[in-house]
């Protein structure tokens, strides 16, 4: 009963888990256009997606005390706020987590290279709501955010056996630090669909998936992280899974430069290769190389536009291409710079870690089992 009402869904997910929907595209597909049609775009969701309807749908933000400031409507954060729109990836912290159970098993579902999407968000900013939450309440903006270290996004979605919200938070000086963190109510200039956190989720740029909260229903400045599983308890790298590695840990936040090979066309020697880059943190990608001989050579590929002002697409993906004459070799691998000359590691193995998280290491397809 949890599960009636679901949305309905593209045929050409490939369906990672039916309850929660959790799915990704094909990566063939994944890498056709810039932004990420929002059909196709991996869904991950921890619980059943929420039943909101609009006209009743409200955003409560709650300050370091617990006392509410303010309650906004859809219609109140769609008319009062300026408009701002970014261009972002959004990746799960579990991508290409499948390659690191070659190296030894994981704790996590199954994810290809498909759990990130890119696509053009568009919403109220935080930093504006929060500063008219504070008018709205007779204080100033800096007296309200002073004892707040981390700003907690707790979503409508619910688990009915235990009552529990799925919450995440992310450091105050990634909200305040950044314009482009948005209430967002577009996705590629639609309406949000119900999988994607209709009708207001959360987008911090450059951030692991987990903190962009879908159906964030209050939004709650506090001193401390939030105290949910799925920041204590998940999204953070460890090498057992006991509760002091967990406390060890930090939290995923930034995310590191990543690239991938989503498709592979092989006609005689001359192969073909299309994938992605992403730099995470926002530096922005510097340099994408393919290599078909274990990596003794490397060969530029070919980024390609985002379409995006200049400056204004730093935490959007890159869709490059290359070319490779192949001998004998039959594996092809790829590896992205970011402009910061951060790089991705080598070897899977370099960075294997018990939940399968932020598998960043060079990306390797065998061109025969990949056409
Ligand atoms: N927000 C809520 N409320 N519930 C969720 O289950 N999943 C998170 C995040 N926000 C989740 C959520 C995770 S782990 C990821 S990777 C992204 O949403 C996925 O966003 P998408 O389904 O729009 O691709
Ligand atoms: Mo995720």
């Amino acid at each position: 009963a949890a599960y009636a009402h679901q949305p309905s869904r593209d045929d050409r997910l490939i369906v990672r888990s039916e309850r929660p929907f959790t799915a990704e595209p094909p990566a063939q597909l994944l890498v056709r256009e810039q932004n990420t049609a929002n059909e196709i775009f991996y869904v991950r969701n921890h619980m059943p997606v929420p039943r909101i309807d609009e006209d009743e749908y409200e955003l409560e933000i709650v300050d370091v005390h617990g006392n509410t400031l303010l309650q906004l409507s859809l219609e109140e954060l769609q008319t009062q706020f300026e408009k701002s729109c970014v261009q972002t990836a959004i990746q799960c912290g579990g991508n290409r987590r499948t390659e690191m159970d070659e190296v030894q098993l994981v704790k996590g579902g199954v994810w290809g290279v498909g759990a990130i999407g890119n696509a053009t968000w568009c919403g109220a900013r935080l930093n504006d709501v929060l500063q008219y939450a504070a008018e709205q309440s007779g204080r100033d903006v800096k007296q309200v955010m002073r004892d707040v270290r981390h700003v907690c996004f707790e979503g409508l979605d619910r688990d009915v056996a235990t009552d529990t919200h799925y919450e995440a938070s992310v450091p105050v000086e990634v909200t305040e630090g950044s314009a482009d963190v948005l209430l967002a109510y577009e996705m590629n200039g639609q309406r949000l669909g119900r999988d994607h956190g209709f009708p207001v989720r959360v987008v911090v740029p450059g951030v692991v998936g987990a903190r962009h909260v879908k159906w964030v229903g209050t939004i709650r400045l506090s001193k401390v992280e939030s105290e949910s599983h799925w920041q204590q308890r998940d999204y953070r790298v460890v090498q057992t899974l006991d509760e002091a590695a967990y406390e060890a840990a930090p939290s995923i936040q930034y995310m590191p430069v990543v690239s991938a090979i989503c498709d592979v066309q092989r006609r005689g020697k001359l192969v073909q290769l299309r994938g992605y880059a992403w730099s995470g943190s926002g530096s922005g990608v510097a340099r994408v190389e393919v290599s078909c001989d274990d990596g003794k050579s490397w060969q530029a590929a070919e980024l390609l536009p985002t379409g995006a002002d200049a400056g204004e697409d730093l935490f959007a993906w890159r869709i490059w291409s290359a070319e490779l004459r192949v001998e004998h070799a039959r594996q092809v691998m790829c590896r992205a710079v970011d402009a910061s000359y951060n790089a991705q590691p080598a070897h899977v193995r370099d960075v294997w870690n018990a939940r399968g998280l932020v598998n960043n290491a060079w990306h390797r397809v065998v061109v025969d089992d990949a056409v």
